[in-house]
């Protein structure tokens, strides 16, 4: 066979591959629209997609996993670093050279009666001036469909790598060979799953699972679990952020990014659509953001990826209507949501549910059924191009400065609805120590609050510890001028009364919290001084047509002493596991904040 690259390093690794999986071709991606018709069309063929009505969603299908392959498995998403303690006390470990034995053991063969597919992607722009290649083998044609939705991905990509560029080797399968003549599952997938990373050698070994976080192997394990590592070593930051560009009535441009846990309303907010009359907002990214300091001293933030992978149950046109209108213009694949009986796909949250429905497990659903339609981990994959609201800059390689930078989670008590951190150090012990009610989007128990640094919990490539000194190191970034530095936010759009109901509406009304931080980054803005940092006051808050009374702003604001005392011995405990690595500025925060609060 032809190769289309004479990449020496690249062709030495498919072959050595390819020796030990044994797939019974290889198919070298070219990215083009025929690819995609060839691949999708074989997958209906074969019954692992269903094409919707391309009245109604054009160019796009409907997917169904195994019903035990949903959601990322962080049990089985390990930090294979030379030195146990550099993947410190939140990831799982395991020395290289075992994993590597174990997982070669796996490999052998496991590509048999398969096709092995190339995929050369490049996360971010391909004219950025250090493009940042990848190189993914897979015997899975959905990740190959999937890749090239939310990667740029092919022929251009292997061109612009020339003969001798640097990329990440990233390695995944199912993990189901067949044998001749054995049909194959509409999802092949294996319970034994491992989701390696080698943060020395910058590679990734997959095994077993084909749900997106486990296998677009561009995406958690190159931009985050990959890139953090990198980002250490280079003295820049891969994170877990939304970025949007936020327009006052007067025009001035605010640059925002924000970090959220996986399935806590990031693509919401990044596509928001303000209530407050004259004000914009437009996506640069609604997951990933890769953030280098400028010549200018300022923190420049770029979104590598090109795709949404978005949950689906929630979003409709009250929640984010961008979403929905990027998701109409089709071209997209839409995994364990429901399909409607003409041929266009439903989730909870979509307004009144038709009398019937596929659901996705396959089997007949009616409002009547006791599960939901859709998997809470559902997803919608889909292209950012699309998006009506995207950014100009998006495409811009140098990315763009960010003013602010927000925390958030899921806090149903305690968490104000924002609050600014006091300086850069009080910013990172928020991010530190950033705490969320679980969610779907990982295997596990829902509903239980963790800490989530940074909500990067699941995704820091190196110790956590020091993760945190680096974020704090970034401070000499910027030039010796810390007010260069982004402000910092922490926010909690989920805060309950005591019936559990919501005491903050959300959504478009985001964006009053959104005005007044860009106030505050004004020096404007009205705020209180409390032990946890500057909390608006009442009359801070634009209600302008929203029907909220002082009292219950007041609730979704309050700093309660008490509650505020009950998380100390929490962060102690947290903090504590880091041992010496926890930079001690941190421990001086927590000090100070105790102190704050006995006055
Ligand atoms: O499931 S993914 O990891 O792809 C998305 C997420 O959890 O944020
Ligand atoms: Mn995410």
């Amino acid at each position: 066979m032809t190769q289309p690259t004479e990449h020496r390093r690249l062709l030495a690794w498919i072959e050595e591959v390819a020796a030990l999986t044994t797939p019974d071709r290889i198919v070298w991606c070219d990215g083009s629209r025929q690819e995609w018709h060839d691949i999708t069309d074989a997958l209906v063929t074969s019954g692992a997609l269903v094409r919707l009505d391309p009245e109604k969603k054009p160019n796009s299908f409907w997917a169904r996993t195994d019903p035990g392959d949903v959601a990322r498995v962080e049990e089985r998403t390990f930090i294979c670093s030379a030195d146990e303690s550099d993947a410190g006390p939140t990831n799982n470990w395991m020395d290289p050279a075992e994993m590597k034995a174990t997982m070669t053991d796996l490999y052998r063969g496991c590509m048999r009666g398969r096709t092995m597919y190339v995929v050369p992607f490049c996360m971010g722009p391909l004219d950025a001036p250090q493009p940042m290649f990848g190189v993914e083998l897979t015997d899975s044609p959905y990740v190959v469909a999937s890749m090239r939705i939310m990667t740029r991905m092919g022929s251009a990509v292997l061109e612009a790598m020339g003969e001798d560029a640097d990329f990440v080797p990233a390695l995944h399968s199912v993990g189901a060979p067949l044998e001749p003549g054995q049909p194959d599952v509409a999802w092949p997938c294996n319970e034994t799953k491992y989701i390696s990373h080698f943060p020395e050698t910058r590679e990734i070994w997959s095994y077993g699972s084909g749900y997106g976080g486990n296998s677009l192997l561009g995406k958690k394990c190159y931009a985050l679990r990959i890139a953090s590592v990198a980002a250490r070593d280079e003295g820049w930051l891969a994170e877990h952020m939304l970025i949007m560009k936020l327009t006052s009535p007067e025009g001035q441009v605010r640059y925002i990014a924000g970090a959220f846990p996986s399935a806590c309303g990031k693509t919401n907010l990044a596509m928001l659509e303000p209530t407050l009359p004259g004000w914009k907002v437009e996506t640069v990214g609604d997951d990933i953001a890769w953030m280098r300091f400028g010549p200018d001293g300022r923190l420049w933030a770029t979104n590598p990826e090109y795709g949404l992978f978005g949950v689906a149950p929630g979003t409709d046109f009250r929640t984010n209507p961008n979403a929905m209108r990027t998701l109409a213009q089709g071209n997209s694949v839409f995994t364990n949501v429901a399909l409607t009986d003409d041929g266009d796909i439903w989730w909870e949250g979509m307004g009144e549910p038709p009398s019937h429905l596929t659901s996705w497990r396959g089997e007949d659903w009616t409002p009547g059924s006791d599960a939901p339609s859709s998997h809470p981990n559902s997803r919608f994959c889909t292209p950012i191009e699309q998006c009506p609201i995207l950014a100009d800059e998006y495409h811009d390689p140098r990315g763009v400065p960010i003013d602010a930078i927000l925390f958030g989670g899921r806090r149903k008590t305690t968490v104000p609805l924002v609050t600014e951190a006091r300086d850069w150090v009080h910013g990172v012990y928020l991010g530190a120590t950033l705490s969320s009610e679980t969610t779907a989007a990982a295997v596990g128990q829902v509903g239980v609050v963790r800490r989530d640094p940074m909500a990067m919990l699941p995704f820091i490539g190196y110790h956590a510890g020091d993760y945190f000194q680096h974020w704090i190191d970034m401070a000499k970034g910027a030039s010796g001028d810390a007010a260069r530095l982004p402000k910092i936010f922490y926010v909690n759009w989920f805060r309950r009364d005591d019936e559990g109901g919501f005491l903050w509406p959300g959504f478009g009304e985001n964006s009053r919290v959104l005005k007044w931080i860009a106030e505050r980054l004004d020096g404007k803005g009205e705020a209180v001084e409390t032990a946890i940092g500057h909390v608006p006051t009442v009359a801070a808050i634009d209600r302008t047509g929203l029907d909220l009374s002082d009292e219950a702003l007041e609730a979704v604001l309050r700093v309660d002493r008490d509650e505020w005392l009950a998380e100390i011995p929490q962060v102690t405990e947290w903090f504590t596991k880091f041992g010496d690595k926890l930079p001690a500025v941190l421990w001086s925060e927590l000090d100070a904040l105790r102190a704050r609060l006995s006055e």
